[in-house]
């Protein structure tokens, strides 16, 4: 049947009317529906291994346009939609997002879905069906405050498979219900699954605290998705997150392999489990459990596993490394607890090393080392990440197991952070190079032959302000933030976290506001954006968003200041308010401290869409500086081995730092009578106080380094020619950061699914 046929069937069916009768609602869901039903016909892509990857978060995005388009559907349903005089653009923004991630390492899974799909290798996701994600946030007197955020709604991508699991917990079983979201592979023709679990019994209302008890567990395990730094009570029900997650997971791929026609002990040369970060890390015992459940000895079981399992780190931050009680393990699933004593009787007579146990001498078990003990492989996700891990913070283990360690530098899919969200750039990089580069980002680079093409770096700079017009129109429209299309837009966007140092980019609004109030103008008008959300029990974090707020309020109410220099915070910056803001970047701030950002996949996303790169020498961005050439990148600030070395000694002096005439007077203003007139005292004196006295992240310094870079930057946007020309380095050189070449490589160095 032909597309539009079958799309008047179908909504005549569901709503008793035509689609020209429809309204946006019904359309999209007439379109939502026509969609699922197209990806699911697919086939699952040949197998040979198969991949599952499991991951606490999956921040997926909106589906309608990047669903179409990997179906080839794109341009037809919106031809059939202008034709009834609807636009697309419309009926997209009927579609809820859901939030089933904090940040990066949410998104990350989401893009390797996207590319594993559209490589056409057998790979399916492994999740949790959070009904609240994570919150909506809301701002209140210049402060962040939380919303439960509900997502699902009756028609949605998630289909029930009617399969379930029991899941048992120390004192009761759980039924694991199994729904599925479809990964339709862009060009591939085939299509991968997304498996997310969910109680059975789900909690009809939110907001109510946690109790513990059995029927608590049983209606709200799936209800929220927890902040990356948050509070004891919700550290306690992660934990049972985790093992409903994993032990569903691990049921599911036992079943699979049976219904394969093969046996649990053949489970390695058929399977691999990509374990992303530790929160999953409790598959590697369960799976043990199941084996042996089902007649393998021990020494079969751990052995098939260690040959089935690998381990992806995201962090060198030592707060974030799993570490959970035993005793938290013995009340969850008592039944892991004689098998993690036995994976470290076994660590201990093969390695008395005590900085690699699992169990240490306080009862807390590492959940990263039983990934590297019992895993075959581990992966930072950028170079100078995984150096780091070999050594400092894993060496002990890179010692004993040098062949396990290997590099992943992240990407991102250009399909929805290049083709879909900045149409009119993919039009230009069509018409100079051809289309060839949408299956194979690194034909970017053939566009190095227009560096110094006239016409062509005028119509960079004409796309880049038409995306700076149509983000202002969204931001009046949507959140009545009122910008100059014609400044500068200077953007960071990304959890709020100390070592990510918005407060540095704070500190230098502030600098900003005293040179124009003192009559010192800057060279040009610049608006700097931000959008961020805190984890809810973060205080300093929630004090620097309330920083922010303030300063925008002060700067909003200045007509002498409003015209040269204006500060905005997205509220609840998500997925989709990233994909209208990054298009619309000319400087991109990754200004991390060096070393503790793993990799970053903002940053790629940004250069991809033309915007310069302000940043430290960490994570990723070591290679955008390699791959655009020091003309290309502003980089500035201390670098990683002396931050380290700083962190050993126990040697850094924010305070001597904080009596320097230049930086004093910029911390001081946190607590001025102008920002005191706005802001909450205890809050910022919070703050203030912190970073003249622990600045654990070293904001201070690089401060003034940052700001000379920064000026500079700033400075030479002046020169437009000059300008485009980085910008267009930037788009040619970003095709390294492709998802798919990560994926490549994942699969030839560690999953060999084929
Ligand atoms: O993972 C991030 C890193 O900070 C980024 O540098 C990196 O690019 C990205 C993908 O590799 N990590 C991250 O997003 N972590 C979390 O969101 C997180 C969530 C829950 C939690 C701890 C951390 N308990």
């Amino acid at each position: 049947m032909e597309l539009k046929e079958r799309f008047w069937q179908l909504t005549q069916e569901r709503f008793g009317r035509a689609p020209d009768q429809c309204d946006d609602g019904q359309l999209y869901e007439g379109l939502l529906l026509l969609t699922q039903q197209m990806a699911q016909s697919l086939p699952a892509p040949d197998s040979g291994r198969k991949l599952y990857y499991f991951s606490a978060e999956f921040l997926m995005g909106k589906l309608l346009s990047n669903n179409l388009l990997a179906l080839g559907l794109y341009d037809p349903v919106k031809k059939i939609l202008s034709d009834l005089g609807r636009d697309l653009g419309i009926i997209e923004s009927m579609e809820p997002e859901p939030s089933l991630g904090n940040g990066g390492l949410g998104r990350l899974a989401a893009c390797f879905l996207d590319s594993i799909a559209a490589l056409g290798l057998p790979g399916d996701g492994v999740g949790l069906n959070y009904h609240y994600g994570l919150f909506r946030q809301k701002f209140v007197h210049n402060k962040q405050a939380e919303e439960p955020d509900p997502w699902i709604q009756p028609d949605s991508w998630l289909i029930a498979t009617g399969r379930t699991f029991s899941v048992p917990f120390g004192g009761f079983d759980l039924t694991a219900v199994l729904y599925d979201i479809v990964v339709p592979g862009a060009g591939s023709g085939c299509a991968n699954r997304l498996h997310l679990f969910d109680v059975e019994r789900p909690a009809p209302q939110p907001w109510v605290g946690i109790s513990f008890d059995k029927e608590d567990i049983a209606h709200r395990l799936t209800s929220f998705l927890y902040p990356d730094d948050s509070d004891e009570a919700g550290r306690r029900l992660r934990v049972y997150q985790q093992y409903f997650m994993v032990s569903a997971g691990a049921q599911l791929i036992l079943t699979e392999l049976e219904e394969r026609g093969f046996s649990p002990r053949q489970l390695s040369d058929h399977v691999v489990i990509q374990i992303n970060d530790t929160h999953p890390s409790m598959v590697i015992p369960e799976l043990i459990r199941l084996l042996t459940d089902r007649g393998l000895s021990m020494d079969e079981a751990i052995d098939q596993v260690s040959r089935t399992c690998a381990y992806t780190n995201h962090t060198i931050l030592a707060e974030a490394l799993e570490k959970w009680p035993l005793s938290f393990l013995q009340d969850v699933a008592p039944q892991l607890v004689p098998i993690i004593q036995e994976l470290d009787r076994r660590v201990r007579e093969d390695h008395p090393d005590p900085r690699v146990a699992i169990l240490d001498s306080q009862g807390l078990v590492h959940m990263a080392h039983m990934d590297i003990h019992y895993g075959f492989s581990v992966n930072g996700v950028a170079a100078l990440h995984t150096q780091i891990l070999k050594e400092s913070e894993l060496k002990p283990f890179y010692d004993l197991y040098p062949q396990k360690f290997n590099n992943k530098t992240n990407g991102i899919t250009f399909r929805r952070w290049l083709e879909a969200c900045n149409p009119s750039l993919a039009g230009l990089i069509d018409q100079c190079i051809g289309g060839g580069w949408r299956k194979d980002p690194r034909q970017l680079e053939d566009l190095l032959n227009f560096g110094d093409d006239p016409a062509v770096l005028e119509r960079l700079l004409a796309i880049k302000q038409d995306n700076k017009n149509q983000l202002c129109r969204l931001l009046w429209a949507e959140q009545s933030i009122a910008l100059d299309p014609q400044s500068i837009f200077d953007i960071q966007i990304k959890r709020l976290h100390e070592y990510k140092r918005q407060q540095m980019n704070a500190l230098y609004i502030i600098r900003k506001y005293l040179d124009i109030k003192a009559g010192r103008l800057p060279q040009r008008p610049v608006s700097v954006l931000f959008g961020a959300k805190a984890a809810p029990a973060y205080t300093m974090a929630k004090h620097i968003i309330h920083l922010i707020l303030c300063l925008q309020q002060l700067i909003e109410r200045d007509p002498q200041v409003r015209p040269w220099l204006r500060v905005a915070m997205v509220e609840n910056y998500n997925v989709t308010w990233a994909e209208r803001l990054i298009p619309a970047c000319d400087i991109s701030e990754q200004i991390s401290l060096a070393s503790k950002e793993a990799s970053g996949t903002g940053n790629m996303k940004f250069m991809a869409n033309g915007a310069v790169t302000l940043g430290t020498m960490d994570g990723a961005n070591v290679e955008i500086a390699q791959l655009v050439g020091p003309e290309n990148i502003y980089t500035f600030g201390v670098q990683s081995g002396q931050v380290i070395q700083m962190y050993d000694e126990g040697s850094y002096r924010p305070l001597d730092l904080y009596h320097r005439p230049s930086i004093e007077e910029l911390v001081d203003f946190l607590v001025s009578p102008e920002l005191l007139s706005i802001g909450d005292p205890a809050c910022l004196s919070a703050l203030w106080n912190d970073m003249k006295c622990k600045d654990w992240f070293m904001a201070l310094l690089d401060t003034e380094d940052y700001i000379a870079a920064r000026d500079q930057c700033v400075g030479d946007y002046g020169d437009r020619q000059g300008w485009a020309k980085k910008m267009l380095v930037n788009i040619a050189r970003s095709g390294y950061f492709s998802a798919d070449r990560t994926i490549q490589e994942y699969d030839q160095d560690i999953w060999r699914l084929k």
